[in-house]
């Protein structure tokens, strides 16, 4: 079964493709727990932390400036899929609404359904990080995150929160779910940063 859907990275894609994964066309769904029921009429986003409380709404998010973005999706789990396209707003549009206290260095992801993964400051503050509401030209499927995902390129998916609804700002690294079960608090797929041990 695993040579149907996952095959040797093609070496024109070496630089790609970080070491020990293999590519897949298909786009397994990943979740720890179940797939949580999210109604947008009483969606809400809310900041807190070392950063002025505020709470968004579907609407508020949806004004901001709309963008497609083509990015690779690395799983530590060793299958890596390319040039996946979404739909969404920058986070740095994003932040850009915020107060954050110049202490904040670290921030944790906040998820519908309880799961939380940890991030620096700076590896979310990134031209390339994204918050996706739409997958390959369709609404985000609620299996893959929706309404509302973050995407952050850059590091394993695991850091990449579906279902986001809120960042917390900390003057020093607290870990999420799977940080706290051993996996790394970075998380970089070229440095194969996949666990803390
Ligand atoms: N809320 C939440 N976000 C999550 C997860 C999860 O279990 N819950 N899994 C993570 C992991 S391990 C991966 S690989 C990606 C998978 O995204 P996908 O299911 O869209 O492929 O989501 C990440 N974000
Ligand atoms: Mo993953």
């Amino acid at each position: 079964m695993l040579g149907k859907f996952f095959k040797k990275p093609d070496p024109s894609m070496g630089d790609r493709v970080p070491p020990g994964q293999h590519l897949t066309n298909g786009f397994p769904i990943m979740t720890y727990g179940s797939t949580p029921e999210i109604d947008l009429a009483t969606w809400e986003f809310k900041v807190w932390g070392l950063a002025q409380k505020k709470a968004f709404d579907w609407e508020a998010l949806k004004s901001l400036p709309v963008h497609e973005f083509t990015a690779d999706f690395h799983c530590v789990t060793r299958w890596s899929k390319l040039d996946v396209t979404w739909r969404g707003f920058k986070v740095k549009d994003f932040l850009a609404l915020l107060e954050i206290d110049p202490a904040a260095k670290h921030v944790m992801q906040h998820c519908y359904g309880g799961y939380t993964t940890n991030i620096a400051l700076e590896d979310l503050d990134r031209d390339d990080n994204f918050f996706a509401y739409e997958l390959a030209g369709e609404p985000l499927p609620a299996e893959h995150g929706g309404p509302l995902r973050l995407v952050v390129p850059h590091l394993y998916a695991w850091k990449s929160a579906k279902w986001i609804n809120g960042l917390e700002f900390l003057s020093s690294e607290e870990l999420g779910f799977w940080e706290r079960n051993g996996y790394h608090s970075h998380g970089e797929p070229f440095a194969e940063e996949r666990y803390s041990y």
